[in-house]
């Protein structure tokens, strides 16, 4: 019998997978009374569930326990099974939905990970293997399962997968075709408690791996081990083989080597650290064997997801943009430095939520920079609050209504208001597309009542 833990988008997704594949499994959810529970019971009669404390659980018919991402190993009742193999196969007893993926596939995986940009590179990797005429199928922490691709698109040529610190975790032989480690800064401490182990769980991306892509100017995307090849993306000129920003012909390009691959103005992504994702995705297309012309024509083109740095609208000579995404301090430093500098005015920051035990010090300096005045809410405000209070004004409401509301009352001409909260948002949303959402529904009825 396998244990499958968590009623979430995974969890269902691995209870489909063994239910077509005639797997007997229960599942186990920590929560007493998990969303969605009755439609599940529905579309699953006859599976055991068990809601509650897991040390509640007689594993003694247990073979195999796959666990969701939201589920951390040490548990209790999970813990006490670290260590412990399967007597079959010699392979770990505990293990997440990663791990069932490659046991299903024989096809390539193209695999993605990193503190920030996984969702832009893994777009950008898929629509350029679509543009390339490849039968592709992308998901994992982003959009569709893993484990759902494999009944959605069985015919694949390759799969290109965005996968958490969490999904790696638990994946003992992932076994990329291409593997890529964008960059690290601090995220999910409140699970992984230190950076050492964060990064190890995010190490687990180059096992088995045939290619490496890593960030030359980050050391910590290094794997630990030699790798059969390895390519390396820089924002600065390239070294020999180096996928980097260099210039041509008068102007700046996009560089591999010295063979110049496009203009940087035609990246219709903007930023510098976006140039970067952009560089990760042609080393990894480019050993997947696609062309540069089609991965050209996707840069040209893509003009980045929702939630990402996306601008909502003007107002009144005020730019108003929604970064949601920003959930770690890396990501709202790169709003903030991407942003700030092309503003004739200032930035007014909303930022807060839950911190996720990171230090939220390296903010300061970019702060002092580039914003007017910070407006924090949510659980950590008063913590964002004591590091940025030495660099602007601050002030802690109670939400982010209260947040925008006074924004708009301080902003001036040319300044942008930017929601870049280096915060998770589940003490105040349900995720962080219904706080942006929230965000660009208040901004366009401003607009409509300003136009009115
Ligand atoms: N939970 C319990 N008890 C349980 C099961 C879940 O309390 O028994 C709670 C968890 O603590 C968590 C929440 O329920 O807060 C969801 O956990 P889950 O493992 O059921 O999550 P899923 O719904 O399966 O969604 C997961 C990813 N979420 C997490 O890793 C927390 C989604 O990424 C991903 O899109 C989805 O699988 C499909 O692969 C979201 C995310 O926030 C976007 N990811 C983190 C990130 O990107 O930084 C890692
Ligand atoms: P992830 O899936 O890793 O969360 P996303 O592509 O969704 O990545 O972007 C998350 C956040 O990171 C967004 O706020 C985005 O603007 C920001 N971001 C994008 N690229 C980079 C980068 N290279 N370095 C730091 N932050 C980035």
């Amino acid at each position: 019998m396998t244990l499958v833990v968590g009623l979430g988008i995974s969890g269902r997704a691995i209870c489909r997978h063994l239910s077509r594949r005639e797997i007997p499994y229960m599942v186990a959810d920590t929560r007493s009374a998990p969303p969605g529970l009755d439609d599940f019971h529905a579309a699953h009669p006859g599976v055991e569930i068990y809601c509650g404390p897991l040390t509640g659980l007689d594993l003694s018919r247990v073979e195999e326990v796959v666990l969701s991402p939201g589920i951390d190993p040490a548990t209790p009742g999970l813990a006490e099974l670290a260590g412990r193999t399967r007597v079959a196969t010699g392979e770990p007893l505990v293990v997440g939905e990663i791990a069932l993926f490659v046991r299903a596939t024989r096809a390539p995986i193209a695999a993605i990970t990193g503190s920030n940009a996984k969702s832009t590179v893994t777009t950008l990797l898929g629509e350029m293997a679509h543009e390339a005429g490849r039968r592709v199928a992308v998901g994992g922490n982003l959009g569709t399962p893993a484990l759902d691709l494999l009944h959605d698109t069985p015919d694949a040529d390759f799969y290109v997968l965005e996968l958490s610190s969490f999904q790696l975790e638990t994946t003992p032989r992932l076994g990329a075709e291409s593997a890529i480690f964008l960059n690290l800064s601090e995220d999910h401490l409140d699970r992984h408690r230190t950076m050492a182990s964060y990064r190890a769980a995010k190490l687990g991306i180059f096992r088995g791996a045939r290619h490496a892509v890593v960030n030359a100017e980050e050391p910590m995307t290094w794997p630990d081990t030699r790798l059969p090849a390895q390519d390396r993306f820089t924002t600065l000129a390239p070294e020999p083989g180096e996928w980097g920003i260099g210039r041509h012909a008068g102007e700046t390009w996009l560089m591999h080597g010295s063979e110049p691959l496009m203009p940087a103005g035609e990246v219709l992504l903007q930023g510098r650290h976006n140039q970067a994702n952009a560089l990760a995705a042609l080393a990894a297309g480019h050993h997947l064997g696609l062309p540069l012309p089609a991965m050209r024509r996707v840069l040209g083109r893509f003009a980045g997801l929702p939630h990402r740095c996306e601008w909502i609208a003007e107002i009144d000579g005020v730019i108003w943009i929604n970064d949601t995404k920003g959930t770690n301090v890396g990501a709202t430093l790169a709003a903030i430095r991407g942003i700030g500098p092309t503003l004739r005015g200032r930035l007014i920051l909303l930022a807060g939520g839950v911190g996720k035990g990171a230090d939220f010090a390296p903010l300061a300096t970019a702060v002092r920079d580039y914003v007017r005045t910070a407006l924090l809410f949510g659980l950590d405000a008063e913590r964002l609050a004591s590091v940025l209070s030495g660099a602007v004004e601050t002030h802690c409401v109670e939400d982010l209504a209260a947040a925008m509301a006074w924004a708009q009352s301080l902003a001036e001409p040319g300044d942008c208001v930017l929601l870049s909260p280096a915060c998770a948002s589940f003490d105040q949303f349900a995720n962080y597309q219904e706080r942006g959402d929230h965000f660009r529904r208040w901004v366009l009825a401003r607009q409509t009542g300003a136009e009115a």
